[in-house]
């Protein structure tokens, strides 16, 4: 087998995780990086913006008023995409129109009270206040019995439909797996059920032995560009150790944490000097009260961009129709996110005007 030859020319991978097939074309672009670096307009800049619902003292677009709060703010969001403890219903006709009640219980976790002040530029105290909200957030809501499944995400940046940036996350939980969640978990469950280890920790060892695709790491997680990512600079992280939801981490492994998460972000808002839009959240184990041995705690970071701030990448087409797609190999993306400096250029520009 000539893997390097297979891998040079049109060929596609498996994704183990969802058991699906991404095609890669690396001769469309065979140099990592190509093209001129256009800018899109810097994220929010003020620490306080009078017109932002999510700010300190400000009235919120449904009436309500966010409190002045210091450190971290949850509130249930005011226009829900679920709603919580409905009468169950179904509906089935010739197994073709299938409908059935989902109830849930969405929030919003304002992560400071700084308009300003995203996940690369918070130091670890304030990381870890936003860190230990997500647990106790996760935490209240699996104790819920007819709370199956949470799912804490991000969308940063409009290109992603971020509709605030004041940076925070969403957190839905709702009484049944989610398709992309339920796919998680039929695979991990099968790894485990044939070889008795887990699916994640095989494929961690396999990565940190080839260091081919690992972007950052420390002790308790590793970031990596997974073998199938769809996305130009998508990335997985990982924890080293095997442990099934963020509840599990202990107090050294919640810094560990925050340290990651900034230190990712920071090499994202770097590439293109921007502040990076992605969507990003965590996959955990589901709330069901069962023991889920086989889920690994992990999250998926899904940024748009491809050549610079302003060309990105679209699912449409063939991707729409068929299957996923990308140009520039995963390999290629692993290389130009490792090359990144870990010092946000941001914090560059001030200390270069002080000194
Ligand atoms: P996104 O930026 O990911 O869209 O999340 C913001 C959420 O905040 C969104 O779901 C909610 C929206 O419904 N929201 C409120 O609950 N109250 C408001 O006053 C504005 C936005
Ligand atoms: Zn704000």
């Amino acid at each position: 087998m000539n893997l390097e030859k297979l891998l040079s020319s049109p060929h596609k991978r498996f994704n183990p995780l969802l058991r699906e097939w991404v095609l890669v074309s690396p001769q469309r672009m065979q140099r990592p990086w190509q093209g001129e670096v256009a800018k899109l307009p810097s994220g929010p800049s003020v620490p306080y913006d009078p017109d932002c619902y999510l700010c300190p003292g400000n009235q919120r677009a449904g009436g309500k008023q966010t409190p002045k709060y210091s450190g971290t703010y949850a509130f249930d969001n005011d226009f829900p995409a679920l709603l919580p403890e409905r009468e169950q219903q179904e509906y089935e006709h010739d197994g073709l129109l299938v409908a059935q009640t989902d109830c849930g219980i969405c929030r919003v976790l304002c992560f400071s009270p700084r308009h300003d002040l995203t996940i690369p530029r918070m130091n670890s105290q304030e990381l870890r206040g936003m860190i230990d909200a997500w647990t106790e957030q996760f935490s209240s809501l699996a104790e819920i019995p007819w709370v199956r499944h949470v799912q804490i995400f991000e969308n940063r940046g409009e290109l992603m439909g971020a509709s605030n940036p004041h940076p925070h996350c969403q957190i839905w939980a709702n009484a049944t797996l989610p398709n992309l969640p339920a796919r998680e978990n039929e695979s991990l469950r099968a790894h485990h059920a044939e070889k008795h280890s887990c699916l994640l920790c095989d494929y961690l060892r396999l990565e940190l032995q080839r260091n081919e695709r690992v972007v950052c790491q420390n002790h308790a997680f590793a970031v990596l560009v997974p073998f199938w990512a769809v996305w130009p600079f998508e990335t997985l992280l990982l924890s080293k150790r095997h442990i099934a939801s963020i509840d599990q981490l202990n107090s050294d492994e919640r810094d560990l944490l925050g340290d990651i998460l900034r230190r990712i972000t920071i090499r994202y808002d770097n590439l293109f000097e921007t502040t990076f839009p992605y969507s990003m959240g965590f996959h955990q184990r589901p709330t069901d009260g069962q023991l889920h041995e086989a889920w690994h705690l992990h999250a998926h970071y899904f940024p748009p961009l491809l050549r610079s701030a302003t060309v990105r990448k679209f699912m449409v087409g063939y991707e729409l129709l068929a299957s996923p797609q990308r140009d520039l190999t995963p390999e290629s993306a692993a290389v130009r996110l490792c090359e990144i400096s870990e010092t946000h250029y941001l914090d560059r520009s001030a200390s270069k005007k002080h000194s």
